[in-house]
């Protein structure tokens, strides 16, 4: 600080408005500049910006005090307020950026994170147990050369019994506990599809309506509708069936391809024999057993001490069938089969009640799903 300017009015040291208005300026100045380091974040700073440097703050108040001087004072003076409030500005920006960076480093050592430590893993899906039994199914069969056809749930008469040699008063069509729609009258019945045979009709039929011939292999996955419900049925349940027509098709194709799915699916070479049987859309019929896959048919309560248990319905295609959709049977000929998916995956995996695949427990599901 300068030293004042004194001089002696009256017999009494007296300092000029001058040098009193610069004291005052100087002790601003100083108080600022303590004021600005104690200040605690960019709030408070800006606070004190407003308070010093504002229309209504310190400066302006000592500025007033301008107005007393005389005329030639007041450039110096007004060069000194300038000094000043320029060394503010700049005491303010320095503390400013000081306290941004402060501001900074505490909100990164708030948010700090571990990356290290483990993620919450996320809970994959399965798919259900008879889903999978589908798709391994249907990919046996796509593997060897059948192509895949899915079809209406919801079908008339002639294509899921008329067309399958099933005719109107046909005990059989009583025995397939079928569900049908309430009809007006005129038009034809509409049901839930007791098989998915139907499937195999329509793609005959398109295959001929669109002037195409045999050979045909196809393989038909989906769920069928049958009004019979207990502790060894549901009223919605799967069926894979299968066919395939072609000139000199013969029983010997059918047992082969059977015995080929059949040990593909269960994963191990098992024994078949085909038992006769009756079906109306078959002739001759066969029913499938395999050697029972729990004792290796040495008799137990799945096979019921037989060794062998039923897996599956097949046959070679009845005429009458092939004459509804248009194949002519003296040329060609086929064989069919079909199978029920819960049955097939219940023994494949030891799963003692079909009502399992329907509750849903997701303990059961995830089980099923763990090794696929
Ligand atoms: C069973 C029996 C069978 C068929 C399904 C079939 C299809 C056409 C023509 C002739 Cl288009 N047959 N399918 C043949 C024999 C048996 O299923 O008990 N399944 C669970």
């Amino acid at each position: 600080m300068a030293l004042p300017f004194l001089f002696v009015l009256n017999g009494v040291w007296v300092m000029s408005e001058i040098d009193a208005l610069k004291g005052e300026l100087e002790v601003l100045q100083e108080k600022a500049l303590a004021s600005f380091l104690k200040a605690a974040d960019l709030t408070a700073l800006q606070t004190l910006r407003v308070a010093y440097l504002g229309k209504k703050g310190e400066l302006t108040s000592v500025l007033k005090g301008v107005g007393k001087l005389a005329p030639a004072d007041r450039p110096v003076i007004g060069q000194f307020v300038n000094a000043t409030k320029a060394a503010l500005a700049e005491a303010l920006d320095a503390a400013e950026v000081l306290l941004a960076v402060k501001e900074k480093q505490q909100r990164i050592e708030a948010e700090r994170l571990d990356v290290t430590l483990p993620g919450r893993s996320a809970t994959r899906g399965v798919l259900h147990p008879v889903q999978q039994g589908l798709n391994e199914m249907t990919a046996i069969f796509a593997q060897m050369g059948f192509a895949i056809a899915e079809g209406p749930e919801i079908e008339d008469e002639f294509h899921n019994f008329d067309a399958l040699n099933i005719p109107q008063e046909h005990p059989a069509r009583a025995m397939h506990d079928t569900f049908f729609f309430e009809s007006s009258g005129e038009q034809q019945a509409k049901l839930l599809r007791t098989h998915t045979s139907p499937v195999q009709i329509r793609t005959m039929q398109a295959c001929i309506a669109s002037g195409g011939k045999p050979p045909l292999a196809v393989v038909a996955p989906g769920r069928v509708y049958r009004c019979d419900y207990d502790v060894t049925h549901s009223p919605m349940f799967h069926q894979v069936e299968v066919f395939k027509v072609d000139k000199d098709v013969s029983l010997a194709h059918l047992k082969g391809v059977l015995q080929h799915f059949l040990s593909a699916y269960f994963e191990k070479e098992v024994s078949i024999r085909l038992r006769p049987h009756y079906f109306p859309f078959t002739e001759p019929s066969a029913e499938v057993d395999i050697g029972c896959v729990f004792c290796a048919g040495k008799g137990c309560r799945i096979c019921k001490g037989s060794g062998w248990v039923e897996v599956l319905g097949s046959g070679m295609i009845h005429p009458n069938v092939l004459k509804s959709v248009g194949i002519d049977s003296e040329i060609y000929s086929g064989f069919a089969f079909g199978l029920g998916v819960e049955r097939l995956v219940m023994l494949k995996h030891g799963i003692p009640d079909l009502r399992l695949f329907f509750e849903n427990d997701v303990r059961f599901l995830r089980r099923m799903g763990a090794n696929t």
